[in-house]
């Protein structure tokens, strides 16, 4: 109550069309996806993340998730080819998840979903000056999903999920140098695309959105540790667990998900 939005009854994604009409635009994200329906694209090359000399500076409770923060004055952190004409420069990631053994990704596949889903948030800096006006620009972000399943402990989440402790309240932020994404790719690179939107309010449709096929193992004791984060602020009464942060898929509206494979 007296939010703007969130993920609970009375704010959650069924009602964001009020306050932001974009909700029900043409090109709205998440989605389902049906593999068989999706086009393998020839012309369609690898994506290629250049984030060797990647600095990622802090991790914050921003009451909807959990992000870690980027260096972004430079391209020392891109992503490009596949769908993009230009390199995007890697802004932010963050995490959506759900509760106790629930579904917890947006995007879903053939109706399936993850228990989690990891998003890198690049923009393009080629064509717009700053992230702020590149989000509302229909080819100002390119987003990579990948999706999270449980199984086996992941070798490098352990660096977040030990951070988090840091972060519990709404509006904390504290340091975080040097951790580079790489290590939470999975083996291949194979990947979904589409245009679509923010998955959160504002909901701008300004994302070329990447998913890779191949989900990241992480293990159930992993993902418990997310959902100790709160929704809420420290001087607030009422705590809310972080949890079920995420939209469900939005109608396709008539556009076309391509394939690298
Ligand atoms: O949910 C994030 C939101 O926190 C913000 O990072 C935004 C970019 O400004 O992106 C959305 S999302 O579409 O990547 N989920
Ligand atoms: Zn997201």
């Amino acid at each position: 109550t007296g939010h703007d939005w969130g993920y609970g009854v009375e704010d959650g994604p069924s009602l964001w069309h009020q306050n932001y009409p974009i909700a029900e635009g043409s090109r709205q994200s998440p989605i389902d996806i049906l593999p068989q329906t999706a086009s393998h694209d020839p012309s369609l090359g690898p994506i290629a993340l250049k984030y060797d000399q990647c600095t990622s500076i802090n991790i914050a409770n921003n009451g909807h998730s959990v992000v870690v923060e980027f260096e972004d004055s430079d391209d020392r952190s891109v992503i490009q080819g596949g769908p993009l004409d230009n390199p995007y420069r890697l802004k932010q990631f963050h995490f959506h998840w759900g509760g106790k053994g629930c579904r917890g990704s947006e995007h879903t596949v053939e109706g399936h979903s993850y228990a989690s889903e990891l998003h890198l948030v690049h923009w393009n800096a080629v064509k717009y000056e700053t992230f702020g006006e590149a989000a509302t620009a229909p080819d100002g972000l390119a987003v990579l999903g990948i999706f999270l399943e449980t199984g086996d402990d992941h070798r490098w989440l352990h660096t977040i999920t030990d951070a988090l402790y840091m972060v519990k309240f709404k509006g904390s932020v504290t340091n975080f140098k040097s951790f580079n994404p790489k290590c939470l790719l999975p083996s291949s690179l194979h990947y979904w695309t589409y245009l679509g939107s923010l998955t959160t309010p504002p909901l701008h449709e300004s994302v070329t959105w990447i998913v890779l096929k191949e989900p990241i193992a992480v293990s159930e004791k992993q993902m418990s540790k997310f959902r100790m984060l709160l929704f809420t602020g420290e001087e607030e009464d009422q705590r809310m667990r972080m949890e079920n942060n995420f939209r469900p898929p939005q109608p396709l509206k008539g556009r076309k998900v391509r394939s690298s494979n």
